[in-house]
């Protein structure tokens, strides 16, 4: 590619001078590998963006978009229908915890989030509590980039230069290197207390100007930090109390991550709303989907007015490609019980959990996280230069044939669940010589 083919793409979460200075150019993907252009293969050690847990290029899933795309390429979702994003929806809300019986689609994962926060505004407006505007979300927290999400959200960068314009609060994060690092599976400490701190935030501003609390099971893009045991089912009891929703952002966890469909069901907690995006379709399609349960439908629907209870919706939503798209991936992870595959305590987790830690030790490493198949390893920051190393053990990794996620002084993993135990090995022995490489 040339300079002036690489001009004209503004590209996304991406330094584009760097970039176009030198490419890093992907031209094929299949099962655990990436093709390069220049006819590497790269070992998938993230499943994208966390999003294809079936691996690449699934023959079941591509057909089904070719066969949807000759069958029903579009049909508006607004005062119409089609049959497959009503099959998907039951299948779903089956596969769903508790009550998260009703899904409303988006196109991704930001999207899920913006939805979610005005199902919850709606829920509140129809029981005649409109007071309750504000949302209280945690620090180092990730829910896309759109308003409401970077309001929400706990990462500075994501929000500086646009402002947090939905009224907000956080909670602080759950990571304590003194307490619980090099943690393997749930951290052991601090979990009680840490969600005892939304006590605090209601005395501050008040149940009654409280929507809902946003949370992710496990914090994703802001460093991969599992909840301390204890702290979501705390979290939940308050807002119980308090008649505060609670909203779990399960973009990144949904679709077998923890070890389940959901890291609902793996930690026992319901939530009120739940959102989803990435793996729900391998990311072959873009779609998210929102599962509400019933109480929030029944309030704005059920008992909403006349005509459009709910003035909200995309072009887009409940696709038909992406319907379809969906529906094949939910088929393979039937299919290869790829939803229990990385369950924390089984064979390939272990496994990773076993080889991960085996890194302890080496220089610069201050601490190894991980929950079934998603992990950190994060570094003491360079004199100079903080949130630099994660960059630069993410290069030389791409560089020995191995993606890896860079969040500033971290790397994260997160490989498609059919992972097994020869990449693994592939996957340390390559992440043990980048470190070397530049940390030793
Ligand atoms: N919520 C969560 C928990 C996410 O992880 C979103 C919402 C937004 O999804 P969309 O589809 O709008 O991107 C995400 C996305 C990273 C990284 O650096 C993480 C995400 C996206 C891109 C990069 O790890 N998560």
């Amino acid at each position: 590619m040339n300079t002036n083919e690489l001009a004209a793409h503004w590209m996304p979460f991406t330094p584009n001078k760097g970039f176009k200075a030198k490419p890093r150019m992907l031209t094929g993907a299949k099962g655990m590998y990436w093709t390069t252009d220049d006819q590497r293969q790269v070992l998938d050690m993230t499943a994208g963006l966390w999003c294809c847990n079936a691996g690449h290029g699934h023959p079941h899933i591509a057909e089904a978009i070719a066969r949807q795309a000759r069958t029903l390429d579009y049909a508006p979702c607004f005062g119409f229908g089609h049959p497959l994003s009503f099959e998907l929806s039951e299948r779903l809300a089956q596969l769903a915890p508790g009550n998260l019986n009703k899904v409303f689609y988006t196109n991704s994962g930001s999207e899920s989030v913006e939805t979610a926060l005005k199902m919850a505004l709606a829920y509140h407006h129809a029981q005649g509590n409109g007071g309750k505007q504000l949302f209280i979300g945690r620090e180092r927290g990730y829910h896309g980039v759109n308003f409401g999400g970077i309001s929400v959200g706990g990462l500075t960068n994501n929000h500086k230069a646009f402002g947090q314009w939905i009224p907000n609060d956080h909670l602080t994060h759950t990571q304590d290197l003194e307490l619980n690092a090099f943690s393997r599976g749930l951290p052991l400490h601090g979990g009680i207390d840490k969600a005892n701190e939304l006590e605090k935030l209601i005395k501050l501003h008040d149940a009654s100007r409280i929507a809902a609390v946003i949370i992710e099971p496990i914090t994703g893009a802001g460093g991969v930090l599992p909840p301390p045991v204890g702290y979501l089912k705390r979290i939940r009891e308050i807002c119980d109390q308090h008649g505060i929703l609670l909203i779990f952002d399960e973009v990144i966890c949904g679709f077998g991550r923890t070890g389940d469909v959901f890291a609902s069901q793996t930690f026992d907690v319901v939530p009120d709303i739940m959102t989803t995006a990435k793996g729900l379709t391998n990311g072959a399609a873009p779609m998210g989907a929102v599962l509400a349960g019933d109480h929030i439908y029944d309030a704005v629907v059920e008992h909403g007015g006349h005509g459009v209870e709910f003035f909200h919706g995309y072009t887009y939503s409940a696709h038909p490609l992406a319907c379809a798209a969906a529906m094949a991936t939910l088929d393979v992870y039937e299919q290869e019980s790829l939803f229990h595959r990385g369950a924390a305590d089984g064979d390939i987790a272990r496994y990773f959990e076993q080889g991960l830690h085996s890194l302890k030790g080496l220089p610069g490493v201050v601490d190894i996280r991980n929950y079934s198949l998603i992990a950190a390893v994060e570094f003491e920051p360079l004199a100079g230069k903080p949130g630099a190393s994660g960059g630069m053990i993410q290069t030389a990794a791409w560089e020995q044939g191995m993606m890896l996620r860079s969040l500033g002084d971290a790397i994260a993993m997160s490989p498609p669940l059919i992972i097994d135990k020869p990449h693994v090995d592939q996957a340390i022995g390559i992440l043990e010589s980048s470190i070397r490489q530049h940390l030793g």
